[in-house]
Parts: structure tokens; sequence; C-alpha cells
């Protein structure tokens, strides 16, 4: 049960010795993460009053126009992970390549890589729709005390030791999970503490709700569009409700408490999806495992796939279990 006079803060503390590799030092980490979603917040809450808001005039590696609020969202989850020793090494979606925290401090003894996309659906920043943080957890492979290596990051999401979202909404909220389930927290403004407002988080079964871009129908593979005619028929059920912010975080998040499929097929203008596989989906995936619904990428599991690069981008389906299943029955029929 949520105990919602608990702060996010007890939680960690309260739960430390559940985590098999409880030394607290990824207790600090959250605790950073922490943190920094609280600087973000203040930002992104007041957005439309400064001029933070539109775009920085550069590009990132992903070749998107960044947006003010995406680098400054860079930089405070760089500078809180990084200047307080708390990590080895970071990758995130706003920079090429990744950062050896040893480069910066030659004594860092520190196990764990995090991967981040710091302001997921940065586009709706100017009109005020809900955007998001995503990050991923893992354990270094290299040696203690070394230089990390691309290897550190290219690690199956099935490895991930925690993984989570900030959705900065209506309200703001840290639903996060080190492999024993997935809870929820949300911050009260007037006093800055995250409470444990949404425990041991659960996809419905079976959900009504699916999430896709259908501006892109022409260019989906044909499963795709056999399966959203099925969900749009006059049938049991059906026809479900469509539901699509344009934000993951905040798609995914709605389908995790309503029950829903989220969907970012392959299209001809991103052959191989949208979606990366490394700080959106295997993070979204772990997630959405642990709160019992499944993600694929139309083949594979997407916690099983070995990444190759830092920025892969993958196909992208994931939500309630039997709606998941029932999209792998097109698949199956179109081999
Ligand atoms: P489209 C936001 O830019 C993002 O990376 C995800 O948050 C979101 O699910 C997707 O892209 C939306 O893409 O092509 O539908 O605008």
């Amino acid at each position: 049960m949520e105990n919602k006079n608990q702060t996010l803060g007890e939680f960690i503390i309260n739960n430390q010795n559940s985590f098999k590799y409880s030394s607290g030092e990824l207790s600090r980490l959250i605790n950073s993460i922490r943190l920094a979603a609280k600087v973000v917040n203040h930002e992104v809450n007041k957005a439309g009053l400064v001029d933070i808001i539109g775009e920085t005039g550069k590009t990132n590696v992903q070749d998107e126009k960044q947006q003010k609020l995406d680098v400054y969202a860079n930089n405070k989850f760089r500078n809180t992970l990084i200047n307080r020793n708390i990590i080895c090494g970071l990758a995130s979606e706003e920079d090429e390549s990744f950062i050896s925290v040893n480069s910066i401090d030659k004594n860092n003894q520190n196990s764990y890589v995090v991967l981040i996309d710091p302001l997921d659906g940065s586009s709706n920043i100017d009109v005020n729709v809900s955007v998001g943080t995503i990050f991923s957890v893992y354990r270094r492979i290299s040696e203690i005390g070394s230089s990390v290596t691309i290897d550190d990051f290219l690690q199956k999401g099935r490895n991930q030791v925690a993984a989570g979202y900030i959705i900065y909404g209506t309200s703001t909220m840290l639903v996060y999970t080190t492999g024993d389930g997935v809870n929820g927290f949300t911050l009260n403004p007037a006093i800055g503490s995250f409470y444990h407002s949404h425990a041991n988080l659960k996809f419905p079964k079976k959900g009504s709700i699916y999430s896709i871009n259908e501006g892109n129908y022409f260019q989906f593979p044909d499963y795709v569009k056999k399966y959203l005619k099925f969900c749009q028929m006059e049938e049991d059920d059906r026809p479900y409700t469509s539901r699509y912010i344009g934000s993951l975080v905040s798609d995914f998040h709605r389908n995790l408490i309503k029950g829903g499929i989220f969907m970012y097929p392959n299209t001809s203008k991103n052959p191989k999806g949208k979606l990366r596989l490394l700080y959106e989906c295997n993070p979204i995936s772990f997630i959405c495992e642990q709160a019992g619904g499944l993600a694929i990428d139309g083949e594979s599991n997407i916690l099983d796939i070995h990444p190759e690069t830092l920025h892969q981008r993958i196909p992208f389906y994931c939500g309630s279990e039997k709606m998941i299943n029932q999209l792998q029955t097109f698949i199956k029929n179109s081999k």
C-alpha cells in the first residue's frame, strides 16, 4: 500500500535493503535524480513566464532543434550526477558521446552509469503540454576506477538496475523501479517533497486505449494498419479509444494507469523507428515489465536486444499484456 505520508527519501531508505547491491550508492543516485527533478520542474513550470521557451538555434546529436529547456535540463541532471560524485559515467540524448567521470575526478570509485533523456517531448514545451525526463541505470562492466567504455552503456535492457521517469504535468511525478515493482511519487510543490502516491503500479491486463501518430498511417507496416482497424471495429469491447499526446512519458504514464498500448512503428521517414533504445525504450520497457506489461520492437522483447550504438533508434510497442499479445497475432499472421 502507498503511504502518502512517506516521502521519496524515506521510501529509498526503507527499501534500500531489498536491493541486492544495497551499498547506499544507488540510493544516493536516486536522491540526486530527485534533487535535479525538483530544479528542472521549477524551470519547466515557469517556462511560460520567462524567456526560456523557444529554441537555442542549435541542433542536438539527433539533428533536432534544441529547445532552451532541453539544454537547461541536460545541464542540471549532468551537474547533479557528476559534480556530486554519484556515478562513473553518463550518456545523454543531448550529447554526441558519453562522459567518463574519472576524466574529471581521477579518484572516482563509483559503480553506476546513467543514460538519460533529460527532457523528452520537448517539442511540446511551447504549447504547454506535459514533458518528461527518462533515466536508465546500469552497473559498469569495466573495472572500477578505470575510464568507462562504450560497452558500459551498450548493455541489454535486462541488465538495468534501475529505471524511471519524471513527468512534468498537471502534477509532477517521479515513477521508478529497481526491479522490485514500480512506485510513483507526487511532488508537493508547496514544500518541495515527493510523496508516495502510487504503490506497486500495475498495468490493467486489458486496456482500451491505443496511442499512435496516425498521421503516419500510410507509412506503417501492414500488421500495424490491420491492428489499427481491429482496434476501430465495432465488435466485442471495441472500438477502443485513440489517445496520443506526442510525449512518450505522458502517453506511457496514462496507459500505465488506465491500460492501453503505445506504438511507434518504423516508418519510411524513420525506417528503424524514431524512439531511442538506450534512454527511452529500455527504461520505459523495464518499468513496463515490472508493472506486468510487455514491450517489443515487433520481433523481440526490447529488454533482450543487444544495443549497437548509443543513439540507436528502434520500433517500439509497449503496454497492457493482452493488447501486445493481440498485436503479436497480427505480426505472426503477416509473416
Ligand atoms: P511524433 C518526442 O519528440 C518523442 O521523442 C517522444 O516523446 C514521442 O513519443 C515521439 O517523439 C512523438 O513523435 O513523430 O509523433 O511527433
